[in-house]
């Protein structure tokens, strides 16, 4: 019998297509790539993959600028090699997740050609038009995330169109009923495929203030443009119009609605909002009947992850919606990876792999992470992502994160690629190959399945409640129950040795697979750097 909350604190593995394994020596990653490494994510033990977008696309963001939300690009292979893909997987355990796009369409989507051609066109308001102000200006001060006015002009409709993202990247009029039927009936298109669920991009830029009202402005010293907007700290609370309205409920319930015509299914959606994130988790996630999942940005930034740090966020979870699901992620393809980012040693990387397989949520693993990938240095003039090139060098972009995967390090372009690769395999990277590390027991990978097999072994680690948080100095400790169930779970985050107390009661080890240490007499735990305990109530 199939487990229909297979996602209620399943593990999630993200594929960047592009960069995981090219199958015909173009130098970029493809479908058939994906399925012929299919078994390798398999021996990891997560639950699915969740695939960056394979759309028909001009690839001016890659793919988060679709053309066709019901085709595979060419450069990836055609919607028979998806249907093998998922059959594939299927056959492994597997279940496949796309990336919906729904909050803005490519330029080169019919649908905006269609939009543009004039301002009385049937799809004349399925994009976001406004008329300049009386000086020519654009209507309002909405800003782009990837930098400059969120306004670009067009000359045939002398208007202006949003865009919340590249110019290239028309935001979509959601407000329009016949927009979120048509989006509507893509997903049911996938649905129908078979696929599992969906990521769905941007979810909280949906629906913007039809009133168009000016956002707060950005503080005079913000204004450098030097500065990255998406690491602009004032950024996200200057969206406040522009994103989360409150009809955005109601397309989630729409959407909901849909995915329950097919069960089984699940989505989790990306809220970027450095802000109000988890409020906004919550939101979208508790009453089953939205959004089943929101991914969470609060351990995707930051020069490094404390314990109190993690007893914060862990508590605000439970402020903004007890019943809320949230999804954490160390790394994924727009942010520099974690090793680098928290400059981790191995035996660092080790804890932080162990601790975000025993968080109450789902969780996603980023291509690479399994092998303590660090963030690549890509030279500028390899450069591929328009935003790093745009604010490169005060902000490198997001090419570091997304060089291809590492095969076997003895291969030419590790494995990945007979051709030239897109962007070239990180230095360090060959060392790290899978190949490498599956012949060295103390390797990170083998401590990810270890870490992935202790989470699917208890039911308190997937689906039960957290409380206890607690950071005694550097060691962060909590305890997850379900049913009869309770582990508790403790983390020394530092390279020196600590000692805390255990919680009253017996407890037994366990996780000793993973390094954990045993209890001691007298209720002590003594914990050696990055040392974690794990240890079952009885
Ligand atoms: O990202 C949304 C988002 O908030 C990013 O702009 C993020 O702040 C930035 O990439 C950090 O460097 C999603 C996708 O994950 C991203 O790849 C797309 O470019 C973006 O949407 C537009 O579709
Ligand atoms: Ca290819």
């Amino acid at each position: 019998e199939q487990d229909q909350d297979w996602w209620r604190g399943g593990v999630i593995y993200q594929i960047y297509p592009r960069s995981y394994q090219d199958s015909n020596g173009d130098g970029i990653g493809d479908l058939n790539g994906i399925t012929q490494r299919l078994p390798h994510i398999a021996s990891l033990g997560v639950d699915g993959i969740w695939i960056s977008p394979f759309f028909t696309s001009p690839m001016k963001d890659f793919g988060y600028d679709v053309a066709d939300y019901c085709d595979v690009d060419p450069m990836f292979g055609t919607l028979a090699d998806f249907d093998t893909l998922i059959e594939t997987a299927h056959a492994l355990g597997l279940k496949v997740m796309i990336d919906q796009v729904l909050s803005h369409s490519s330029d080169q989507h019919a649908w905006f050609q269609e939009s543009r051609a004039s301002r009385d066109n049937p799809k004349a308001d399925w994009y976001v038009w406004a008329d300049p102000k009386d000086d020519g200006t654009p209507p309002n001060n909405w800003l782009s995330i990837f930098g400059g006015s969120g306004w670009q002009w067009d000359t045939r409709r002398e208007q202006y169109y949003l865009h919340n993202f590249l110019t290239t990247q028309p935001d979509l009029n959601f407000h329009c009923p016949a927009v979120q039927d048509a989006l509507l009936e893509t997903v049911r298109f996938w649905l129908d495929r078979g696929v599992d669920g969906f990521r769905l991009d941007t979810i909280n830029f949906y629906i913007h203030d039809k009133q168009l009202r000016d956002n707060p402005p950005l503080p005079k010293e913000m204004r450098n443009a030097s500065i990255a907007p998406s690491v602009n700290p004032y950024n996200y609370q200057l969206h406040i119009h522009s994103k989360n309205q409150p009809e955005n409920l109601e397309f989630l319930q729409r959407f909901r609605a849909l995915l329950n015509e097919y069960p089984g299914t699940t989505s989790v959606g990306e809220v970027g909002d450095a802000q109000r994130g988890l409020e906004i988790m919550g939101e979208y996630t508790s009453g089953g009947d939205k959004a089943h999942m929101c991914y969470a940005f609060d351990f995707l930034s930051g020069k490094d992850l404390t314990a109190q740090r993690v007893v914060d966020v862990l508590t605000a979870v439970d402020a903004a919606a007890p019943d809320g699901w949230p999804c954490w992620a160390f790394s994924n393809h727009d942010v520099p990876r974690h090793v680098s980012r928290w400059g981790l040693t191995p035996q660092a990387a080790k804890a932080y792999a162990t601790l975000i397989h025993c968080l109450r949520g789902s969780v996603c693993l980023y291509q690479g992470e399994e092998l303590g990938l660090p963030e690549a240095e890509v030279a500028f003039e390899d450069l591929q992502d328009p935003y790093g090139i745009e604010f490169w060098p005060e902000f490198k972009g997001r090419d570091g994160c997304r060089t291809p995967m590492v095969w076997d390090g003895a291969n030419r372009n590790g494995g990945f690629s007979e051709g030239t690769p897109w962007l070239p395999v990180g230095r360090g990277h060959f060392q790290l190959s899978v190949a490498a590390q599956e012949d060295a027991p103390e390797a990170l990978l083998h401590h990810y399945r270890k870490a992935l097999s202790f989470r699917h072994s208890h039911k308190a680690l997937m689906k039960g409640a957290h409380g206890k948080l607690r950071a005694e100095g550097e060691v962060l400790s909590f305890e997850r129950s379900h049913a009869d169930e309770t582990v508790f779970c403790a983390f020394n985050l530092s390279d020196t040795p600590a000692v805390i107390d255990m919680p009253e009661g017996d407890w037994r080890q366990i996780g000793a697979e993973l390094g954990a240490a045993a209890p001691q007499a007298e209720g002590k735990l003594h914990l050696g750097p990055w040392q974690s305990a794990l240890a079952l109530h009885h």
